[in-house]
């Protein structure tokens, strides 16, 4: 069966809760203050059935709003989920503030469908309606209402008057409307929160997309708490399943009425994630008192939510009334928005409705302003486009699919088919979870290999750079890196040996009497223990020249193999080694050691000890105190 959801708008007191209840039977003023007062101030709902063009059944669930300009806020949190309006103009006062607030709010809302409805036909004589008729006609003209294929209907409430032209034309415009998607995550943005005897805690909402069953379970945006669904009703009668489009109540549990409120969305949980900024494009209604500037503070609302939003404009200092721009919204807290949600923007003082507009990314990158483009696509609307652009922002790294589904507000499936053909294509590339722009990946292939390049340049005695160290130079993920490294080596770029990565045919520029001296040094050193050779004799005795000589010392100094203790002294790594270890052992004997016990101790002689000596106080083996040395 499909169900739509109808609302009113409107100015007060003309008509629209009358309406409702001629049509449906069900007075929609529900509190006790709106009765006594004979006026709406929150939100009100009613449903009936009607037979569809082809005899199937139309499910009709209605909100009705609130017309007095106080109770605004009320109107916005109730018609965000409609799907048709019936616009109500009583025919006795014709248009007034709020009939033109309404509609602005509709249309930035980008409503599409809607009926207009001249109420209290019976209070006025023929002539007055076809006056304000013409004003009415005239007042729509340019709007979503306003297209020939819309219409403008008379009723009376009070006789009936009209109400069967109305409910024709309901069928013929609820019929246009597509249904909203039931495949895709369920979004119920909450409007209602009570108790009901025998039940525990109830919420409703009208169920902007998705389907949710009974046992399932649920996430609370922007809390986070998580609750169960232990009953559905759809219209007040209990069912196993709401789906997108129906005025929904849930009995939960795990939530108490202090947990929820109105404003508040559930989802799926561990799905979605809610965002303090936003990324949208906005439009001042050229009835805005004043330009809007870049960092304004305003109204925000959106679905049932209502909160306050700084805005940053993209592009100008300002926008004027009657144009659009980029910018984005920043929150005082989390909201749960997707790419496409409407939203309203109220100035502070006086409170009157100024703009509107859609989100086009609830996922901002920090740092990282998108940039028109970017923007355009998203909204452009083409699924495919979108996803593409989500994809190539995120660089080699690419994104997850989970990670999709949270930026789109798309299922699994949905990514997967629209990304099919570009994957068949190798556009992009699916890497494990995540998906990354083919361009993207050989542009890290190509800078891998100027990153190589440059290092073997500087760098032409190493055998290569560390795995781990080039993965953090390019900035990549051990999962990325991986890919890319391994592709490389299958184009016999890039060889890998052990730790070290280098160029095919690169990294082991040493030559042979350079590799031999190199030897013939570390030996050197190594066999003389702690009486070492001077530097200059070693050099001097080897077939290379002194520049490489010297670079082959400053290799083995990097590397660490030879350990500088003073200018003049070199020592082996091992020499040294085996040095903590007598002073080690030593200490058994004794905490502490003077110079002469040291030079008994090593053999060395004081030319050598006291350096040495000053290299263990710095490497806090020992602590110089007077003449003697604390062995720590
Ligand atoms: N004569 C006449 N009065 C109406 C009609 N519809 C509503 N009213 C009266 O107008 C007043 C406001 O109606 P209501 O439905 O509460 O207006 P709302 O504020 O737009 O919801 C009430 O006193 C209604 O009885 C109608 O078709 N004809
Ligand atoms: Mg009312």
């Amino acid at each position: 069966m499909k169900s739509v959801i109808v609302g009113t708008a409107g100015h007060i007191d003309h008509g629209k809760t009358a309406l409702v209840k001629a049509l449906t039977g069900i007075d929609a003023d529900r509190l006790e203050e709106e009765k006594r007062r004979g006026i709406t101030i929150d939100l009100g709902f009613a449903h009936m059935e009607l037979p569809g063009p082809g005899g199937e059944a139309l499910r009709l669930g209605f909100v009705d709003v609130p017309g007095h300009e106080r109770f605004v806020r009320n109107m916005l949190a109730g018609v965000g989920g409609i799907d048709v309006v019936l616009l109500v103009i009583a025919a006795d006062e014709s248009i007034k503030p709020q009939t033109r607030e309404h509609l602005d709010i509709l249309q930035l809302l980008g409503l599409q469908r809607g009926i207009t409805v001249l109420t209290k036909s019976d209070a006025v004589d023929r002539d007055t309606l076809d006056v304000v008729r013409l004003e009415v006609e005239e007042f729509l003209r340019g709007t979503f209402l306003g297209g020939p294929s819309s219409s403008i209907v008379a009723v009376s409430s009070l006789t009936g008057e009209g109400l069967d032209e109305l409910k024709q034309a309901l069928i013929h415009a609820v019929g246009v409307v597509s249904a909203r998607d039931a495949q895709a995550l369920a979004r119920l943005p909450i409007d209602r929160v009570f108790t009901m005897k025998g039940f525990g805690t109830v919420v409703t909402g009208t169920l902007v997309g998705g389907t949710i069953r009974k046992e399932q379970e649920l996430e609370a945006f922007p809390s986070g708490r998580l609750v169960r669904v232990r009953g559905v009703q759809v219209h007040g009668k209990p069912a196993d399943a709401a789906v997108a489009g129906e005025r929904t109540a849930l009995n939960l549990a795990g939530a108490s009425t202090d947990d929820l409120s109105r404003g508040m969305t559930l989802a799926p949980p561990a799905t979605l994630v809610a965002t303090r900024r936003i990324d949208v494009r906005l439009r001042l209604l050229p009835s805005a008192p004043r330009p809007l500037k870049d960092r304004a503070r305003l109204h925000f609302h959106a679905h049932t939510m209502e909160t306050v939003a700084q805005v940053v404009l993209y592009q100008a200092k300002q926008i004027v009334p009657g144009d659009e721009g980029f910018a984005q919204l920043r929150l005082p807290e989390a909201a749960l928005l997707l790419p496409g949600d409407r939203f309203i923007m109220r100035q502070f003082s006086p409170v009157t409705t100024i703009g509107g507009g859609i989100v086009l990314d609830a996922a901002p990158i920090p740092k990282a302003p998108a940039g028109d483009t970017f923007f355009e696509t998203m909204a452009g609307g083409d699924p495919a486009l979108i996803l593409r652009a989500r994809i190539a922002r995120r660089q080699h790294e690419g994104i997850s699919l989970s990670r999709l589904i949270a930026e789109t507000g798309w299922n699994r499936n949905v990514i997967e088919a629209k990304l099919s053909a570009a994957e068949r294509e190798q556009q992009v590339l699916r890497i494990g979870d995540r998906f990354a722009e083919t361009r993207a990946i050989e542009e890290l292939k190509l800078d891998l290999q100027r990153t190589l390049e440059q290092f073997h340049k500087k760098n032409p005695l190493v055998g290569g750079i560390g795995r781990e160290q080039l993965r953090e130079r390019l900035k990549a993920s051990a999962e990325v890196f991986a890919v890319v490294a391994a592709a490389l080596v299958r184009e016999k770029k890039l060889e890998i040996a052990g730790d070290l990565v280098h160029l095919a045919g690169r990294g082991v520029a040493m030559k042979d009497e350079e590799a031999e001296s190199k030897k013939i040094m570390e030996d050197a050193f190594a066999a003389a223990g702690l009486k070492v050779p001077a530097l200059r004799e070693v050099m001097a005795g080897l077939k290379v020249d002194r520049t490489r000589a010297q670079k082959i010392v400053t290799l083995l100094l990097r590397d660490k193999t030879l350990i500088k203790v003073s200018e003049e002294l070199v020592f082996h790594r091992s020499a040294l080694a085996e040095l903590r270890r007598q002073i080690a052992a030593y200490r058994a004997k004794s905490s502490k050691i003077d110079v002469a016990q040291f030079k008994e101790l090593t053999g060395v002689s004081r030319k050598y000890a006291i350096p040495l000596l000053e290299y263990l106080d710095r490497e806090r083996v020992t602590r110089r105190i007077g003449d003697e040395r604390v062995i720590l």
